[in-house]
Formats: C-alpha cells, sequence, structure tokens
C-alpha cells in the first residue's frame, strides 16, 4: 500500500494531480455548463428585436445565475492573501526527532501551496496595512495533508481562544460605521489592548517594522505555538517551527507603507508573482526550536503560552530542509481563495500541546470552512485534495464529487470485508501521543501565564535606536489617532510597565505624562467571581537581556538580486553611463526600470532609442529599492523641470534607500536635497561622481542596495 503512495511522490504531484481539474478554451467553442455549444453569446432571446426578454431563455439564465452566484463569503480574518506553488525539500532524515516521512529524505521534494496574508483587512485591502502577515503551508505529503499555519511574528494578543472573537471585533473596522479598513489606529483596538496586558509582547512585535515588511520573499515565518515531534519510538519532545527567508528580513517605513498604498495596493501581491514568473524563486528554510520533554518547566515562561518565544539564545534554531516557491496559481479563486487551512490537518510524528490558543483553534479552522466552502465535501476542491487516495465511511452531502462504490458505509462491517482498514503506526497510522492528565476540570488561567510584560521589555531591549524610534512612532501614529484620551492614558501606563523611555517617548508624542500605575487595575479581562488580584500581570523581570534575533538590523549580505532600480531618464541620457549601469545592475539580476517623463522611447546622447518602462505619473520611488541619475545635459535639464522626479530623488532619500548619480545627474540630487546638497551627497548609500565616466560607481552602488537603507540618514528619539 505504501509504495503505491510513496510512487506518487516528486514536485509536480500536486500540479500534475490539478491537471485534471484545469480548463483551457484554446481553439474551443463557448459552451453552457451541459456542454451545448452556444451560437449567440451577444443577444438574450426576445419577443422580436425590440420586445422583451423570454423567460425560455435557458442560456441567458443560465450565465446570469452563475454570475449572481459568484462569491462566497471572505475569510472573517486573513481574507487579502496571495499565493504560490513550490516544494519542501529536508537537508537530512530527522528520524530521531519524528517518524513524519516527509522529513526522512533528502532526496524527496514534498508539494506545498503557501498562502500569505494580511489580518485584518477586508479581501480588496491594501497589502501594506500595518499588521501580522499570515504564512500558512500546506504540505501534500505521502502521508496525507500537513498545514503549517503560521504568522510572520512569533507570538500572538491573546493566551486563550476564547479571546479571539473579541480581539478581531476589536480591531476591525467600527461596526456602527465600518471604519477605518485595514487599520488598527482606532478607539476599539487600543481600547481593548489597554486592558489586556497578555497583549503587550505582541504590540511591540506590530507596532514594529516587521508588521510592514518589504516583500513577503523577504519576512520570517513563525508556527507560534508549542507543537510535538513524535518519533517512530514513541518518544515526544517540544518544537517550535520557525522560516527563515534566504532573503534576509526586510521592511519598508511607515511613511512609505502608507504612499505605497496608495500608488500600488497590490505591492506584495505584485512582488510575490513577478519574482516567481521571472524565475527568482522564493526561498525560506525551516528552523525548529527542540526542547526536551523533561526541560519543560526550565523555562521563566510557559511553553504553552502562546505570548512568549523560546529566545533563540537559549534554544538555537536548527535549519533542516528547504521550502522553494516556483509556480504561480493558474486561477486565483480556484487555489488563493479556496485553499483551506487548519492545523488540524497534520500526520504522524506530529502532535498538539494544550496550548489553550492552538487547542481553540482546532475547532475553528474546519468550522469556518463548512460556511466559507459551503459544506463539508471541501476536502474535495482540488487544491485540497491530499495527493494519497482518500477512503473513508464519510457520504453525501453538499456538491460531493466522489463516486463512493459498493453497499457498505460504516465500519466494523464483513460486507465489504472490514474495508477501508484501519492502519497500524507501520503503516502510517496516526496515533495521538499519550500525554499524561490528572487535572480538575476548570474555566481558568494558569498562574504561570501571568509575565506579560519582561519578554515585551526583552524585545524593546534587543532593538536598534532607529528601530526604537520607528517603534516610538508607530505608537505616536495609532495612539494619537485614538478619539478617546483615557486609552491613550492607559496605554501609557502599560507601555511604562514595558520601559520607561518607551512610555515618556510615546507620551511626549501625545502631548501627554506617563500616569503613575499605583492602583490601576492593568488586566481588566477578570473572570466575574474571581479575585481581580489572581489576574494582574506580575512586573517585568530586569535581568530580560537582549536577543539579537529579535533585531532586523544587520541582515545577511545576500546581494540584489530582484531589488527594484529606478534609473531617472530623459532625451538626451548619456548612453555610455545609462548601458553601463543596467549591464552591471542586471549581471547583478536586479531588475531595472528605467522612467521617463513619458512613455514611448527615449532618445540617448548618442542616438540610439531606449524602451521607456514607466512614466513619472504611474510610479513614485516608493515601489523601488534604489534609483540611478545618469548624465547627459539635456536629460537631467528635463528632469530639474519634473517635480515628479524631484521628489522621486527626495522621497528615496527620506526612506534611507540607496541612490546612485554621474556627470550632470549629480544636479538633479543637488536639486532634491532642498538646500541641503552637501548633506545628501555626502549621506551613506549615496554614490555619485561628476565624472561623465562612471569608474566605480556601478560596483558601489550594488554594494550599496545590498545594505537596504541607510538609517544613519534618520534622526532617532533616543
Ligand atoms: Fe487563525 N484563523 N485563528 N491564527 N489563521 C483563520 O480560518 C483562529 C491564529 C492564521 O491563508 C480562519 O480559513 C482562531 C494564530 C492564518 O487561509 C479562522 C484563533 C495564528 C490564517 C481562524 C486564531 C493564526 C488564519 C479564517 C485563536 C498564527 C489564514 C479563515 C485561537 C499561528 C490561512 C480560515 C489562509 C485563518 C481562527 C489565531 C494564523 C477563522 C479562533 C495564533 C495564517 O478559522
Amino acid at each position: 500500500m505504501m509504495n503505491d503512495q510513496q510512487n506518487r511522490r516528486n514536485t509536480n504531484d500536486k500540479i500534475e494531480e490539478l491537471n485534471q481539474n484545469r480548463e483551457d478554451s484554446t481553439d474551443q467553442y463557448l459552451t453552457t455548463n451541459q456542454g451545448l455549444r452556444v451560437n449567440d453569446d451577444q443577444n438574450s432571446l426576445k419577443a422580436g428585436p425590440r420586445g422583451a426578454t423570454l423567460l425560455e431563455d435557458f442560456i441567458l439564465r443560465e450565465k446570469i445565475t452563475h454570475f449572481d452566484h459568484e462569491r462566497i463569503p471572505e475569510r472573517i480574518v486573513h481574507a487579502r492573501g496571495a499565493a504560490a506553488h513550490g516544494y519542501f525539500q529536508v537537508y537530512e532524515p530527522q528520524t530521531e526527532l519524528t517518524r513524519a516521512q516527509f522529513l526522512q529524505d533528502p532526496s524527496k521534494k514534498t508539494p506545498v501551496f503557501v498562502r500569505f496574508s494580511t489580518v485584518a483587512g477586508s479581501r480588496g485591502s491594501t497589502d501594506l496595512a500595518r499588521d501580522v502577515r499570515g504564512f500558512a503551508v500546506k504540505f501534500y505529503t505521502e502521508e496525507g495533508n500537513f498545514d503549517l499555519v503560521g504568522n510572520n511574528m512569533p507570538v500572538f494578543f491573546i493566551q486563550d481562544a476564547i479571546k479571539f472573537p473579541d480581539l478581531v471585533h476589536a480591531v476591525k473596522p467600527e461596526p456602527h460605521n465600518e471604519i477605518p479598513q485595514a487599520a488598527s489606529a482606532h478607539d476599539t483596538f487600543w481600547d481593548f489592548i489597554s486592558i489586556t496586558p497578555e497583549s503587550m509582547h505582541m504590540i511591540m512585535w506590530v507596532m514594529s517594522d516587521r508588521a510592514i515588511p518589504r516583500s513577503y520573499r523577504m519576512m520570517e515565518g513563525f508556527g507560534v505555538h508549542t507543537f510535538r515531534f513524535v518519533n517512530a519510538q514513541g518518544k515526544s519532545r517540544f518544537v517550535k517551527f520557525h522560516w527563515k527567508p534566504l532573503l534576509g528580513v526586510h521592511s519598508v517605513v511607515w511613511d512609505e507603507a502608507q504612499l505605497i498604498s496608495g500608488r500600488d495596493p497590490d505591492f506584495h501581491r505584485r512582488d510575490l508573482w513577478d519574482s516567481i514568473e521571472a524565475g527568482a524563486y522564493p526561498e525560506w528554510e525551516l528552523g525548529v526550536q527542540i526542547v526536551e520533554e523533561e526541560d519543560e518547566h526550565t523555562f521563566d515562561f510557559d511553553l504553552l503560552d502562546a505570548t512568549k518565544i523560546i529566545p533563540e539564545e537559549l534554544v538555537p534554531v536548527q535549519r533542516i530542509g528547504k521550502l522553494t516557491l516556483n509556480r504561480n496559481p493558474d486561477n486565483f479563486f480556484a487555489e488563493t481563495e479556496q485553499v483551506a487551512f487548519h492545523l488540524g490537518h497534520l500526520v504522524p510524528g506530529l502532535d498538539f500541546t494544550s496550548d489553550p490558543l492552538l487547542q481553540g483553534r482546532l475547532f475553528s479552522y474546519t468550522d469556518t470552512q463548512l460556511l466559507r466552502l459551503g459544506g463539508p465535501n471541501f476536502h474535495e476542491i482540488p487544491i485540497n485534495r491530499p495527493v494519497v487516495p482518500v477512503h473513508n465511511n464519510q457520504r453525501d452531502g453538499h456538491m460531493r464529487q466522489t463516486i463512493n462504490k459498493g453497499k457498505t458505509s460504516y465500519g466494523p462491517n464483513t460486507l465489504s470485508g472490514g474495508c477501508p482498514f484501519q492502519a497500524g503506526q507501520d503503516m502510517s497510522g496516526f496515533t495521538s501521543y499519550a500525554e499524561r492528565i490528572d487535572a480538575q476540570k476548570v474555566r481558568a488561567r494558569s498562574k504561570s501565564f501571568m509575565d506579560h510584560y519582561s519578554q515585551a521589555k526583552l524585545f524593546w531591549n534587543s532593538q536598534t535606536e532607529v528601530e526604537k524610534t520607528h517603534l516610538v512612532k508607530a505608537l505616536r501614529f495609532e495612539l494619537g489617532k485614538v478619539a478617546v484620551e483615557e486609552i491613550r492614558k492607559r496605554m501609557l501606563i502599560h507601555l511604562a510597565q514595558v520601559d520607561d523611555t518607551l512610555a515618556t517617548l510615546v507620551a511626549a508624542g501625545l502631548g501627554l505624562e506617563v500616569p503613575p500605575a499605583k492602583g490601576v487595575q492593568l488586566n481588566m479581562g477578570v473572570p466575574a467571581d474571581a479575585d481581580p488580584a489572581d489576574y494582574q500581570p506580575t512586573p517585568a523581570r530586569s535581568d530580560v537581556g537582549r536577543s539579537a534575533a529579535l533585531s532586523m538590523a544587520n541582515p545577511p549580505n545576500v546581494g540584489i538580486k530582484t531589488r527594484q532600480v529606478a534609473i531617472l531618464a530623459a532625451d538626451g541620457v548619456d548612453n555610455d553611463a545609462l548601458e553601463a549601469m543596467k549591464n552591471t545592475l542586471s549581471a547583478e539580476e536586479a531588475i531595472v526600470a528605467i522612467i521617463a517623463p513619458r512613455l514611448g522611447m527615449l532618445k540617448t546622447s548618442t542616438g540610439q532609442t531606449v524602451k521607456i518602462d514607466a512614466s513619472l505619473q504611474t510610479v513614485a520611488s516608493v515601489l523601488f529599492d534604489a534609483v540611478y541619475v545618469p548624465g547627459g545635459q539635456s536629460s537631467v535639464d528635463s528632469l530639474c523641470q519634473e517635480s515628479d522626479a524631484i521628489r522621486f530623488v527626495h522621497e528615496a532619500f527620506m526612506h534611507c534607500k540607496a541612490i546612485a548619480a554621474t556627470g550632470e545627474g549629480v544636479e538633479l540630487l543637488k536639486a532634491a536635497a532642498n538646500g541641503g546638497a552637501e548633506k545628501l551627497l555626502k549621506s551613506d548609500g549615496v554614490v555619485t561622481s561628476t565624472e561623465t565616466k562612471l569608474a566605480d560607481v556601478p560596483q558601489k552602488f550594488v554594494a550599496v542596495i545590498a545594505r537596504h537603507r541607510f538609517w544613519s540618514r534618520e534622526k532617532t528619539l533616543l
């Protein structure tokens, strides 16, 4: 039986399997859904050319009816997303840790489908909202589907699933006027947070630049909860999952995020799509942190508390395999919209812990699909189908596709020889880990979950001054949009529990003093008959230290592959400079776009014609990682007349991006410097040469683009 299944395993398994559902209209006649060829798709059936439409027109009715039913409910959370196909390969057999088959053989490629998302916004909202990003991976393994449904932040807002509807209601647009869309900067969100201190660690993450990634390809992923690995001997260990992007972790800045939301709300979706189309396949390494069962209680936090990380300094992340995304979906609705993730989709060798957030999710994900996808057969939708056969006694229901043969649909049976059989563990039969439980049935929060501030402090301590400044500014922005002053003040009290400087800086931006915490009930999420004192957080520990892994500063230098570089030019641009720079950047696999005041073709200084990729009216510097201005007097003269060109360079500078200019091109930089030309030209990450010859400018430009941003240009608050 297993051999048959193993034969089906290679990267293209799922792609090939989906072929049976792919439709291609090339060279085909138009038909109705019944296969009837249509002769006139332009006119409905009428009582005369000017008469009423006839009810008889079954072709019209079928077409309109189907159209009327095109929508399904969007996801309650994570509605806005983009996805891609790919594969996962383990580096070494993980036999000691787990019996999961897809983690044993380095030569095997397990197909995957990965969906990234924002959480709060609707399906059509901007990609650049300040928000958590979903990172959901469906592995189509030879033992069935395994879904690792994670986020780009390693912790969560709440500790118990019963608070999830409250959290989501608070962050979603307010119910009376449905404002604001895809934004947490409003009263109800901060009202809830300001009396829910367990959120404080997560608040540090969502107020940091992690909440505005440069691209999906450049963000980390985390399983968040503590899971279990179980090996063939039945030995269990705790495991935390990580995805580490090979391009490093990068973000944009908040001003940029807001501008991108207007210029290109599909920025992340487009980036993922374009890079896969260009063959620049996004890659992540799967990391695991392993904790032995007997070490469960050796930490000063609880492994079952989803508002805590295990600092990488305490338990290193071992990289055990690689995920590659190499194919875009054929159809957004059929694949990205209909894919149904669930952390209850798992394979032997993996298991749950009693994390109360995880436990609640185990209920929610199937339940939500029943509504969203319309019934219990959503597992038959092509993108959700495992690559191994499904046999059981479940039957019927809306839109059933499977044609179950035979007269039995129950077990045990004798009439079908007992089929389908239960599988022994040696045949990949799943068994739950026999965790020992000896407890009273209670509605309660464990005392070990009450330290809400120490890891928030750890995060704050681990940030550079620039990162701290961004965090403070984000809080000033968010709380500045809160109308009720009491909420702002309550937040300041919590921030002071994390760090005094943090609270004072945020308060200064709000024109407030940090109120005293004495006598304030920090946590209002207290059961009716409980003593509120039992629910108040313990003070942050003073010795939390730092964790280098929590900072995004010092990303690995992985070159400039797929980085977007704008070259600003107009007629008369220095032909040699343009060509030389383009060639160097393209050789490094950056994506170069020539931007000019208008569309069409450019005439260079030597009379050559060059295609313009976009006009200054349709793009802006926020859509690029770097900008180069070549020389050529008439080109630079024209650009200096264009406010859009001046703003392009100015914004790139403000957003701390790499900038280069040669020959007369330096004049545009001066024009964009608002009188601070000397400072701009001397700034980190600005490469210029007034010589016509480029010399080593292209190499230097490549080196600065690889550094992503030059924060020394920003004034820090600390
Ligand atoms: Fe989700 N979550 N969630 N979540 N979640 C959903 O399922 C839920 C949580 C995550 O691209 C929903 O199919 C509850 C943590 C991702 O399709 C829903 C709780 C983490 C996605 C749901 C959580 C996540 C979802 C909505 C608290 C990170 C998008 C549509 C106990 C580890 C998957 C759907 C995709 C989606 C419930 C908390 C990640 C309603 C009740 C923690 C990436 O079932």
